[in-house]
């Protein structure tokens, strides 16, 4: 039977790194007998995390759909990342949903993570289930991440009371319907009255409950004030609306080692979390218009790309949902981004061996197709005579670069598997930086990159690695000096090599580059040759003079010179050219100029002291702090040498809640300390050069 809108739930299921959301999907998945066996915690028997990456790291490293049945509701799952750096997927499967689950642990609380991921959640407005699992672990500290969960600015409420902790932990009653799952023997769909010693517990949460409840509707808080009390119906009605428009986030507890209790979990989802037509209407653009589109099937067909994966055998799947309408395998569609038509191939839902073709899919599905030629992750499919675009919130940008260095001659070949890389994680980017003919890759993290770069290595076979990105430094002069001579002479025997030329060295203002001027009079060179010194102190100029970066910010005035009738050639002058400008540099204190920044750090008001005392301690200078609400916005200049690894640091001193641009806005001195340890190591030689 064709399954309809009102029977689906998609949910993304999110929270920190190893906070235990795989192994909670996997507990899922066996309750609800797609997984054909119960694998303990972290053992991976459904297909889950099953990339060599993900198995060396033990993580997940990419978003992964996995679709269930519960009673005669689909369950769509999509098992997210949380490492910090991979979040980029993370952003956009909740934007394919209509729902979350974030998972805490019972053992490490509220993480940076839980923090961001909970804020992503409340600012895309979608219904939330709070989740504290590992319940079970000899570490959890129960009542203490309550505290912690409540402490999130939100409106959570208990609809649950576990049944002991650690080693003593059997279970879960559902304060809502008095439903027990306490054997954790007998996992599957067990229920048994409450027991004695838990009823005044349940009882007392339960009031908070509907209290709770009540609290979000007036017809509700009457009804409440009349009788004391809510039905049972009353009590589920309000709890959905209230989940729905966000005003109340259900707290729950689960343990993936005894996933008896997760059968409460599955329950909750399919009665309060609402299907895929009860959603609100997608915000997006049809052409330059904002506009609507009901999430229902009898609307035209627009669908989202929210993932891409490409396997070197298998080559690509892209991950859709159906926002609108209902996709039919050999559906002809148009890409409004690229405005290319894409052609579906075959719909797919299941993972690894449970993987089955679908005659449809209907608004709110989700689901894989493969070999779409055209779409990238984030773009938009839709019915050509009705164009739209999903609206997405904006992605954090890549500010993380390292260089990827590889054996001479490979180059073409990484770029192009890295063009691949980029197209499956829409958080990473890459370029090639003329100057240092650098393969520049940038993410979000060190972890997002060194991944990258291990399933490059693993695909294409070529080995390469990471390394610090060449910073683009430059040199000038700091001191004027004048007529200073170059010369090339060499007369002995047949024909000579003669050209001589003096020259005048300046240093000019910020931002002037570099300014040849001809000062000649009297032919003391002729015309012809006047290029060819320019020629030779353009290649000084380029070669630098201290630590082989371009010289800048310089005025050469040549001003004077010598000729032979016979012997003075084009190659000769260009000799003098040369010799002039190392001559004249070595005389007008060069020193080293290093690209200044400006950032722009978003952080809450309370982190405000350190991140400017962190800025300061990398020779920042702070510009302004412009503080709004509870948070603050500082604009600096740093030097870019010393933002490489900032994320990480912002991260850390603003639980993931800092964000921060960066543009190169000048060139500026180099401190003393640094030019020295610079110029060491690049090892340049201010010989000047025979020829
Ligand atoms: N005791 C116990 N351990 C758990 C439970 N859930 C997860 N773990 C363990 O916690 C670790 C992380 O679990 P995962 O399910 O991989 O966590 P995750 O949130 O998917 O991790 P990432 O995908 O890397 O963010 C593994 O070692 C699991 O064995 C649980 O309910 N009880
Ligand atoms: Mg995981």
């Amino acid at each position: 039977m064709a399954i309809k809108p009102e029977d689906i739930r998609n949910i993304a299921v999110v929270g920190h790194k190893g906070s235990g959301k795989t192994s909670l999907v996997e507990a899922m998945l066996y309750l609800a007998k797609v997984a054909p066996r119960r694998g303990k915690p972290g053992d991976r028997s459904c297909g889950l995390d099953d990339s060599p990456e993900e198995k060396a790291h033990v993580a997940t490293l990419e978003s992964r759909l996995v679709t269930l049945m519960w009673g005669d509701k689909k369950v769509n799952l999509i098992d997210t990342p949380g490492e910090a750096s991979l979040l980029a997927d993370t952003r956009l499967a909740l934007a394919a949903v209509d729902g979350a689950i974030l998972v805490v642990s019972a053992k490490s609380g509220v993480e940076t993570g839980t923090e961001r991921l909970f804020r992503w959640i409340r600012e895309s407005q979608l219904p939330c289930l709070m989740v504290v699992t590992k319940m079970d672990d000899e570490h959890a500290r129960v009542d203490e991440v309550i505290e912690e969960v409540r402490g999130l600015k939100a409106p959570i409420t208990q609809v649950q009371v576990p049944s002991g902790a650690g080693p003593s932990y059997r279970g879960v009653v559902s304060v809502r319907t008095g439903k027990a799952w306490l054997k954790p023997e007998a996992p599957g769909v067990d229920s048994a009255p409450v027991p004695d010693e838990l009823k005044e517990q349940v009882a007392a949460v339960r009031g908070k409950l509907v209290d709770d409840v009540a609290g979000t509707d007036d017809a509700l808080a009457d009804r409440y004030l009349t009788d004391g009390d809510l039905t049972d119906d009353d009590l589920d009605r309000g709890a959905r609306s209230a989940v729905a428009g966000g005003k109340l986030v259900p707290m729950l507890f689960a343990s993936s080692a005894m996933p008896n209790g997760v059968a409460g979990l599955l329950n909750t989802i399919v009665r309060v979390l609402p299907s895929a037509d009860q959603r609100p209407a997608w915000k997006g653009t049809a052409g330059k218009e904002e506009t609507e589109r009901p999430p229902t099937a009898d609307q035209p067909l627009a669908a989202l790309v929210f993932k891409t994966h490409i396997d070197p055998h298998a080559g690509k799947t892209s991950y859709v949902r159906v926002l609108s309408g209902v996709l039919h395998p050999d559906a002809q569609l148009i890409c409004v981004g690229t405005n290319q038509r894409e052609r579906i191939a075959q719909l797919q839902q299941g993972i690894g061996k449970d993987a089955r073709p679908l005659p449809e899919a209907v608004a709110g599905d989700i689901v894989f197709t493969a070999k779409l030629k055209y779409a990238r992750t984030g773009d938009t499919l839709s019915d050509e005579k009705h164009p739209f675009t999903l609206t997405l919130a904006s992605r954090p940008p890549p500010l993380y670069s390292r260089s990827v260095q590889t054996a001479k001659g490979l180059e073409e070949k990484v770029a192009v598997a890295l063009q691949r890389l980029v197209e499956e994680d829409p958080g990473l980017a890459f370029s090639h930086q003329e100057e240092s003919r650098e393969l520049i890759m940038s993410g979000l993290g060190a972890m997002q990159l060194e991944i990258a770069l291990e399933r490059l290595r693993r695909r294409s076979g070529i080995d390469c690695k990471l390394g610090p990105p060449r910073i683009p430094y430059r040199e000038t002069v700091t001191r004027k000096v004048t007529n200073v001579e170059g010369k090339q002479k060499k007369q002995t025997g047949g024909h000579g090599q003669f050209g001589v030329c003096y020259i005048d060295l300046e240093p000019l203002p910020r931002g002037s580059g570099f300014v040849f001027e001809d000062a000649i009079v009297g032919g003391v060179i002729p015309r012809q040759f006047i290029p060819s010194v320019e020629k030779g102190v353009v290649r000084a100029v380029s070669q630098g003079l201290i630590a082989g970066y371009p010289v800048v910010d310089v005025k050469v005035r040549l001003v004077d010179g010598k000729y032979h009738s016979v012997d003075s050639s084009d190659a000769a002058f260009q000799v003098a050219g040369f010799r002039a400008f190392r001559a004249a540099a070595a005389g007008s204190h060069p020193v080293l100029l290093e690209p200044i920044v400006k950032m722009e750090v978003t952080v809450p008001s309370e982190s405000m002291g350190d991140v400017v005392g962190d800025l300061n301690s990398r020779h920042g200078k702070v510009l302004s702090t412009n503080i709004s609400g509870d948070t603050t916005m500082i604009a600096a200049y740093v030097p870019l040498a010393q933002t490489l690894e900032y994320e990480p640091v912002l991260t850390g001193m603003t639980r993931g809640r800092g964000t921060f641009t960066i543009s190169v806005d000048h060139y500026d001195f180099c401190p003393p300390p640094v030019q020295e340890k610079i110029v060491r190591e690049s090892g340049f030689k201010a010989v000047v050069e025979e020829d």
